[in-house]
């Protein structure tokens, strides 16, 4: 008999990678789109999948607890992957109401639903090392403190602990992964690897003439998504569930990932900072800013740096990521430069 899965935020980053992957292993997958990013099955065609004869797309928008059951009731799935969410950091400040109701409330749902129907269904939350927020204790693992610094990070601590708390009260195979930046060719185009990536493909092939960043001051711990989707897989194919930090243990500031793609498109920049204190980003040929710096970039609270320590998952999910920081952004940038040229 064929594994049936249930993948939410199916034609996101993370969903497609997960799909593809999900279909090459044999199982029947169904993913819920939301009704309105129907159409946006872009990341499915550039995947491959989009006719696969073993994937079936159902509308539903994960805050509809009614409509959630009775679709785990007829599927019956043997996994659940809650990938869904309002996954922007920056919009949590803005719209926070939304965040919670799209990262929070619905994984109770999934968790009362299974409890309720069948307490065999495994479920997967995907959290995030935002929750760490400004820790000063790097690198981060399962046994770090949280110190959520924003509305979406608050989001996925309830999330989080929610999982916890029904797999210790309930004995339910519920388990965490606490993933850190994971990027890919088909990141939004909001997060700031792929603005950064598709910005200099379009700037080499004067479509465009510079570019506005926030904190180019901030770490991250970036690898790649499809990396990550198979540590995803395979938490779930534990014999016992619990939560992993899956990160590369590398950290780069954004200003390192920009002075690389810049490279990558044979430009050198010189940084200073303007009379505001912004920073300036010139290229050290032409003399003129390429990129900039503004406050309307710039959360109320951010995140200064975030690094991890995936000991657990290397050891007992016997998990290792093929990509490295560069090969991952040289792979963006061609795919960016490759679109920008069509
Ligand atoms: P993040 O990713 O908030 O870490 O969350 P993002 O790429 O948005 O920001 C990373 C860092 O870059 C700084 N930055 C900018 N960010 C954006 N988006 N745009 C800019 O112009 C810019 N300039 C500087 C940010 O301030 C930040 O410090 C991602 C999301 O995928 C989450 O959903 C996920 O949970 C975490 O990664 C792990």
């Amino acid at each position: 008999m064929r594994k049936k899965a249930i993948v939410t935020g199916g034609n996101g980053q993370d969903g497609s990678y997960l799909t593809k992957l999900l279909l090459s292993k044999g199982y029947n997958v169904y993913c819920i789109v939301r009704p309105t990013t129907r159409d946006y099955l872009n990341n499915h065609q550039y995947l491959n999948i989009k006719e696969n004869k073993n994937l079936k797309y159902i509308d539903l928008s994960i805050t509809e607890y009614f409509n959630l059951q009775e679709i785990i009731e007829s599927i019956k799935p043997d996994e659940i992957y809650n990938l869904a969410g309002q996954t922007y950091v920056y919009d949590s400040f803005t719209n926070p109401l939304h965040t919670v109701h799209t990262n929070s409330i619905p994984v109770l749902y999934f968790l009362e639903i299974i409890r309720k129907l069948d307490k065999k269904i495994k479920f997967y939350q995907a959290s995030s090392s935002e929750m760490y927020g400004n820790n000063k204790n790097i690198p981060l693992n399962e046994s770090s403190t949280l110190m959520p610094a924003s509305p979406y990070a608050v989001s996925k601590v309830f999330s989080h602990q929610m999982v916890i708390n029904y797999r210790e009260s309930y004995n339910m195979f519920c388990s965490n992964g606490i993933l850190f930046n994971h990027e890919s060719p088909i990141r939004g185009i909001n997060f700031v690897t792929r603005k950064v990536t598709k910005a200099f493909a379009r700037i080499k092939l004067n479509k465009q003439k510079d570019l506005t960043l926030g904190n180019i001051l901030s770490e991250r711990d970036w690898g790649h998504a499809e990396d990550y989707v198979q540590a995803i897989w395979k938490i779930l194919q534990q014999k016992k569930p619990s939560d992993f930090v899956i990160a590369t243990g590398k950290k780069y500031s954004v200003k390192d990932m920009v002075d690389y793609v810049a490279s990558l498109t044979d430009i050198k920049l010189k940084w200073s900072k303007n009379s505001k204190g912004y920073w300036n980003g010139v290229d050290q040929k032409t003399k003129k800013i390429l990129v900039k710096t503004s406050n309307k970039n710039f959360r109320p609270n951010d995140v200064i740096c975030l690094l991890g320590d995936s000991s657990k998952a290397r050891k007992q999910l016997k998990w290792k990521p093929k990509y490295n920081f560069r090969s991952m952004i040289k792979q963006m940038l061609q795919e960016d430069l490759k679109r920008e040229a069509k």
